[in-house]
């Protein structure tokens, strides 16, 4: 046989996050968070669409279950909005909150479904915000381990897989650079302040996990996918290593080694934009090394050199745009530019089943940690037939190389202990609204009738369920 076979116990499962699906925004005592707040601000989400109703998984989660466990799901993902828990982020415990997470983490649990809690997916709570400026205030440091340790000890024995912060590089960079996502800030001094001590939260809380002895493991989801030069020119493959190292290692150095990579410590610190590091925060760093590396893999980059006076070198592609953001790259490191060996998707993501089992490799010779696939998937234009089907093939192909890559992997020996796909459901894109669809479960949002809602398997729901079954045999 070519390929391995896939671990007895591997994790089949699919992932969600609290903002993107629960809706019930000011429910049960539930607190506004910054996402609440940013979407009001005209102009910054597709047609100014709000998570208020999401797919209203607060109210039909049992619905959702139902279809997991007919599925055969081994695991699902979702997030926790801290905003349920702690309303104002560092006040008065909302019983109400914790209850709707009982019945969720209950009814997986009833059905064979391993819950994998996520404690943070981008919703700190608006009071937090105001009060100190969020990731930007030390004293987050102590509010998110409050509120991480009251969940550790609620669901202890019950919940074995903890992820700590979800993509930190996606809310920290978009938040404070590009001013996409809340705070919407531009300024990297600020981002690498306010990345610094999220960084620090991270690693706080899963020193606590540790001193409280909890049953399970735990590890931040983080959002990687290699970067090619666009030839062997040495200027572009010198940009491809700045790319890496700026926009991966720079975070997943922290989480395993507890200290920055030197390169580009030192620019920063050059630039004069280096954070500040207290005494006590490395031996904080070190003591929060996972268990696991959460990976979000969605697509590569591929980066040519971007000199200071504007000359490149070599062959160059630079016509294509990349990703969510325009031209990007910074001057003096490297610039994005098009692969002209892949294909994209409808909004123009390199699709590349390879650089997954590149980015396994990768995690797995530098950090010599188990990988859970916490995240990948395909965001696309689906249609609802007549009849109430949705024949999403290029879905199905697209999960389908991906696995294989994995297998890949598994093949060269690295550990992985599951796969998560992007998502469960259909949900809200935090910019794109609810036409772009992710999800193995058709929601039908479109019209707004939110009083519908009405759930619709996929071809890709069934193929996936004879994945499951098969344990990955028959793909
Ligand atoms: C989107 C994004 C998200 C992310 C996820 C990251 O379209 O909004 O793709 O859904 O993938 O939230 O963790």
């Amino acid at each position: 046989k070519e390929r391995d076979s896939f671990p007895k116990d591997f994790l089949w499962g699919s992932a969600s996050a609290a903002y993107q699906v629960e809706g019930a925004a000011s429910e049960d005592g539930k607190g506004e968070s910054v996402w609440d707040r940013f979407v009001q601000i005209p102009g910054k989400t597709f047609k100014g669409t709000t998570g208020e109703v999401a797919v209203d998984h607060y109210h039909r989660y049992k619905e959702d279950v139902q279809l997991m466990a007919e599925q055969g799901l081994k695991a699902y993902r979702f997030s926790v909005a801290w905003t349920r828990i702690i309303p104002d982020g560092d006040g008065e415990v909302n019983e109400k909150g914790l209850e709707f997470y009982d019945n969720l983490i209950d009814e997986l649990i009833e059905h064979n479904i391993e819950p994998v809690l996520t404690l943070y997916h981008w919703d700190i709570p608006q009071a937090l915000q105001d009060k100190y400026g969020g990731w930007e205030g030390r004293q987050v440091i102590q509010d998110f381990t409050r509120y991480a340790e009251i969940l550790f000890k609620r669901y202890n024995g019950k919940v074995k897989y903890w992820v700590s912060l979800n993509e930190q590089n996606i809310f920290i960079t978009l938040g404070y650079s590009m001013a996409a996502h809340p705070p919407g800030v531009t300024d990297t001094k600020r981002m690498l302040q306010a990345n610094h001590i999220a960084s620090l939260a991270n690693a706080a809380v899963i020193k606590r996990f540790k001193e409280l002895d909890i049953r399970g493991k735990i590890g931040p989801s983080f959002a990687y996918g290699p970067t090619y030069a666009i030839d062997s020119h040495p200027e572009n493959q010198m940009a491809a290593q700045n790319n890496e190292e700026f926009n991966a290692h720079y975070w997943m150095d922290v989480y395993v080694n507890g200290r920055y990579p030197t390169v580009a410590w030192k620019h920063y610190e050059r630039l004069g934009i280096a954070p500040e590091v207290e005494p006590g925060d490395e031996e904080l760093l070190k003591a929060g090394k996972p268990d696991f590396m959460g990976l979000n893999y969605y697509q590569t980059n591929t980066v040519a050199a971007n000199p200071l006076d504007g000359v490149g070198f070599g062959k160059m592609n630079t016509s294509g745009k990349k990703g969510t953001s325009e031209e990007s790259g910074t001057p003096g490191l490297y610039k994005s530019t098009q692969n002209p060996y892949v294909e994209r998707t409808d909004w123009d993501w390199d699709i590349d089943p390879t650089g997954l089992r590149i980015a396994m490799r990768r995690i797995n010779s530098r950090y010599n940690l188990p990988i859970l696939i916490t995240e990948n998937g395909l965001g696309a234009y689906d249609t609802l037939e007549e009849d109430g089907t949705i024949h999403d093939t290029y879905r199905i192909d697209f999960i389908k190389k991906h696995i294989e890559a994995i297998q890949d992997a598994i093949t060269d020996g690295v550990d992985v202990m599951g796969y998560c796909t992007w998502s469960y459901t259909d949900l809200l894109s935090w910019l794109n609204g609810y036409q772009k669809r992710y999800g193995f479960v058709y929601v039908d949002r479109e019209e707004l009738d939110e009083k519908e809602l009405k759930r619709y398997k996929k071809d890709s729901y069934h193929w996936y369920k004879k994945v499951i079954e098969t344990n990955g045999e028959e793909l």
